[in-house]
C-alpha cells in the first residue's frame, strides 16, 4: 500500500564523517523492504552538468572562490538538479532521498562562509519556489569527531581544510534549523556506534511513514 502513496522528499544532512553514505544504504533497505519505489542522489550534484559543478567547489584552485561565488554555483548545481532529476523523479512516483539539499547551503554557506541565511533564503524561492523536503534527517557529531573520521581519507577537499569555527557554525546552523520546525527536521546523535544510530534512524523513517505519509 505505501508503495502507492505520493512520493516523498527526504534529505540527509550532517558535517562530513557524520556518516550519510553510511547511513544512506540503510534507508535504502529500509525502504526496499517497504517496497518503496525510490532514487537516490547527492548535491552538489546529481547529474552530468551539476557533478561538473561539483568538482570545481571541491578542487583547490590557485584563484579564491569568493562566498558569493560558491553560493551562486551550488544554487546553479541545484537548478540543474531540480530540472532533471527531483522534479521528475518526484512528478514519476518516485521517493528521492538525497544527500545533502539546500539546508546544507544555510549552514555551510549562510553560516560557515557568513553570507548570513537571508541570502540563501532569496535564491532558494527563486530556484526551488515552494519546493522543501518532507523529511530532514540531521546526523549530528561534534566538530573534532567529524574531523577525527575524515582525516584518515587523504587529502582534503576545499571544503575539509576549514577552520574548527568554520565547522562550528555549520553545526550550529543546522541545529538551529531544526529547532526551528521539529515537524520537517530529525536529529540523531551520530557519535554513537553504527548500530545504534541505525536503531534511532529506524525509528524515524517508521514515525515518518506512520504519521506524515
Ligand atoms: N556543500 C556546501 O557547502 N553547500 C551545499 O549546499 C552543499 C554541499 C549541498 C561535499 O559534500 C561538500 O559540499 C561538503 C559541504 C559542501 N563539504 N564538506 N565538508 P559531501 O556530502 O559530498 O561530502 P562530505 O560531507 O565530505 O561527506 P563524507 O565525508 O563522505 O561524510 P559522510 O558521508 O557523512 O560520512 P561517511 O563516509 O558515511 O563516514 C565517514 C567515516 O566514518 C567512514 O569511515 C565510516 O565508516 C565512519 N562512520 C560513519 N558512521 C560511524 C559511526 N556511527 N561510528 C563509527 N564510525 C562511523
Amino acid at each position: 500500500m505505501i508503495a502507492e502513496l505520493a512520493a516523498k522528499f527526504i534529505t540527509l544532512e550532517g558535517m562530513e564523517g557524520a556518516g550519510k553514505s553510511t547511513n544512506l544504504a540503510y534507508i535504502c533497505e529500509f525502504f526496499d523492504r517497504q517496497s518503496i519505489k525510490y532514487r537516490v542522489t547527492r548535491e552538489p550534484g546529481g547529474t552530468e552538468i551539476a557533478e561538473l559543478i561539483r568538482e570545481l567547489l571541491l578542487k583547490h584552485h590557485d584563484e579564491a572562490i569568493y562566498p558569493m561565488t560558491e553560493l551562486l554555483l551550488i544554487f546553479a548545481a541545484r537548478a540543474q538538479h531540480l530540472e532533471a532529476v527531483i522534479k521528475p523523479a518526484l512528478a514519476n512516483g518516485e521517493w528521492l532521498i538525497s544527500d545533502r539539499f539546500t539546508d546544507a547551503t544555510y549552514a555551510y554557506q549562510g553560516e560557515g562562509r557568513q553570507l548570513g541565511g537571508d541570502k540563501v533564503e532569496l535564491l532558494e524561492k527563486f530556484v526551488q519556489q515552494s519546493l522543501r523536503p518532507d523529511l530532514t534527517i540531521i546526523l549530528d557529531v561534534p566538530v573534532e569527531l567529524s574531523a577525527q573520521r575524515v582525516r584518515h581519507r587523504g587529502e582534503l577537499d576545499r571544503f575539509e581544510t576549514e577552520s574548527s569555527d568554520f565547522f562550528q557554525r555549520v553545526r550550529d546552523a543546522y541545529y538551529q534549523r531544526a529547532a526551528a520546525d521539529p515537524n520537517r527536521y530529525s536529529v540523531i546523535d551520530a557519535s554513537r556506534d553504527l548500530q545504534t544510530v541505525q536503531s534511532d534512524l529506524h525509528a524515524v523513517l517508521d514515525d515518518f511513514l506512520d504519521t506524515k505519509v
